[in-house]
């Protein structure tokens, strides 16, 4: 048994219940370690530690702080193999895709953040007979949760902008895949990183969450996971004042039109499906396919995806892995039931795979492709989160818009033309925080990254993210 521990004032220690919480690989469907069951007066001493460190770690210079983060990067990159294992088998991904998207974007959050700090600068307002300055300056503890689906990754992409503007952090990583988190704060210790800047507190949301959201010393909270959970954070840290940055989920339309470059947006869109098993929240799951290559385009997808291999997440040839735990999958699986039960046709996938020998309990399920939906009933409407999408066919650019904008989110879209004038003219019209033309998750650090409507409130990112982790203060001053 793998049993990891809180990360508190600088040290690894005992959750103060005593308790331990069962950590699954998904992989196989069984226990493999254990991870502290921490409560309230863990997070108390996780606050306190952070307070303390506060005022000295704000008080460092840009590059000082830059340097021990810098330092952080490069022992992720040292540890990349290890790191990727680890998360591979905390999470069913397959190990390839930890070891070449998860991990190395860790280390470039750090990396990106160290840097983005040096060159972080604010404005000034010149008036008649005055001027005006504003400052950036840091907060306070933030209190940093983040999701099961990329653990290390989204876990740095919010820590990381919170220490390079000058808070110090209570985090907690999602209990499901606690154990990189755990990994990188033995690197924080060995890089040197100050006792008390970064605490993680490992356990379930509703106890150390809900602890850290309602901590009266927690002033700001940054928040990644599903809807529901986000709407119950907003609701407790609402009354109190606190900042807010909520990155929820998505129902993300794929748009392919006719006059697409057709081997490229079929390429893309099987990797927008089904890439991490479907659980991105930017993954492509309602695909709208123009009438006159609706038939084309859904026999070669579909030929394509029954080419998948689902597999051990740590064969190389694997394309897909396991989903993450057993109710997620029961999720996934209760969702097709639905889409049958809806009119839906099922054209590839619709089951779980059990896989031979020691993997034969894990949780995996075939890619899945449904045709025949109204693009308002509820498999359409609902954030499914699993490797399963849905084919619509549309004839009018207007049709496909109104569809695309019917779900309660807003967080991505793909846009497939060739048409430079249709592309800008649909990008406009689509409510979703992030659109690709003609590409998918392609990603610059500096740009913003969030929402509309139930996808979030807020934006992460680049000069965003320093925004959202410093409180603005404007001087006036006459001349
Ligand atoms: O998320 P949760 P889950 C979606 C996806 C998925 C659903 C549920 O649809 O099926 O959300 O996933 C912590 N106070 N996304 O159950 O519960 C929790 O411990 C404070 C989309 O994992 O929202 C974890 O650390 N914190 C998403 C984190 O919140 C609480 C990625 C997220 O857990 C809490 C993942 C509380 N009361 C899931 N309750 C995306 N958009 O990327 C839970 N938590």
């Amino acid at each position: 048994m793998e049993r990891i521990l809180n990360y508190i004032n600088g040290k690894l220690t005992e959750p103060a219940s005593g308790q331990y919480l069962e950590n699954f690989d998904p992989s196989v469907g069984q226990v493999y370690g254990e991870i502290p069951d921490s409560d309230q007066r863990d997070v108390e001493k996780a606050v306190e530690a952070a307070k303390e460190s506060f005022p000295e770690w704000s008080s460092k210079s840009n590059e000082e702080r830059s340097r021990v983060m810098i330092k952080i990067a490069d022992l992720i990159d040292e540890n990349l193999e290890r790191l990727a294992k680890a998360e591979s088998k905390d999470n069913g991904k397959p190990l390839k895709l930890a070891r070449a998207v998860d991990i190395p974007r860790a280390s470039s959050n750090f990396r990106f953040f160290a840097t983005g700090i040096l060159h972080f600068a604010s404005e000034s307002h010149l008036m008649d007979g005055a001027i005006n300055y504003t400052t950036r300056t840091p907060i306070g503890v933030a209190g940093c949760i983040s999701p099961w689906n990329l653990p290390l990754y989204l876990f740095t992409w919010k820590i990381a902008p919170a220490l390079a503007a000058g808070n110090t952090v209570v985090a907690k990583p999602s209990e499901i895949t606690p154990m990189t988190a755990f990994l990188l704060s033995e690197l924080c210790i060995e890089a040197g990183l100050p006792a008390g800047v970064l605490n993680i507190v490992h356990g379930l949301g509703p106890k150390v969450g809900q602890a850290i959201v309602e901590h009266q010393d927690v002033p700001l909270i940054s928040f990644t996971g599903g809807t529901a959970t986000g709407k119950g954070i907003a609701a407790t840290a609402g009354p109190m004042f606190k900042k807010l940055s909520l990155e929820l989920g998505g129902k993300n339309p794929n748009i392919i039109f006719a006059d697409c470059d057709f081997d490229k947006a079929l390429r893309t869109s099987v990797q927008s499906s089904f890439a991490n098993q479907g659980q991105i929240c930017l993954c492509g799951s309602r695909i709208f396919i123009e009438r006159s290559i609706y038939d084309k385009f859904r026999d070669a997808f579909v030929e394509r995806v029954k080419n998948l291999k689902v597999g051990a997440p740590m064969d190389e040839t694997s394309n897909l892995g396991a989903v993450v735990s057993s109710s997620h999958m029961e999720k996934v699986l209760s969702y097709i039931e639905l889409a049958k039960e809806e009119g839906g046709t099922i054209l590839a996938g619709g089951e779980r795979v059990v896989l031979d020998g020691e993997f034969s309990n894990g949780y995996y399920l075939a890619p899945t492709v449904i045709e025949g939906l109204d693009y308002n009933c509820r498999t359409n409407q609902e954030e499914i989160f699993g490797p399963v999408v849905t084919l619509t066919p549309f004839d009018e650019e207007a049709e496909v818009l109104q569809m695309a904008n019917s779900t309660p989110y807003g967080l991505s879209a793909t846009i497939w033309t060739e048409s430079l004038t249709k592309a800008h003219r649909t990008a406009h019209q689509l409510k979703c925080g992030i659109i690709w033309v003609n590409c998918w998750l392609v990603r610059d650090l500096r740009t913003p990254f969030g929402g509309m409507k139930q996808s979030g409130v807020g934006r992460e990112g680049g000069w965003e993210a320093l925004k959202f982790f410093t409180e603005t203060r404007n001087v006036c001053v006459k001349l």
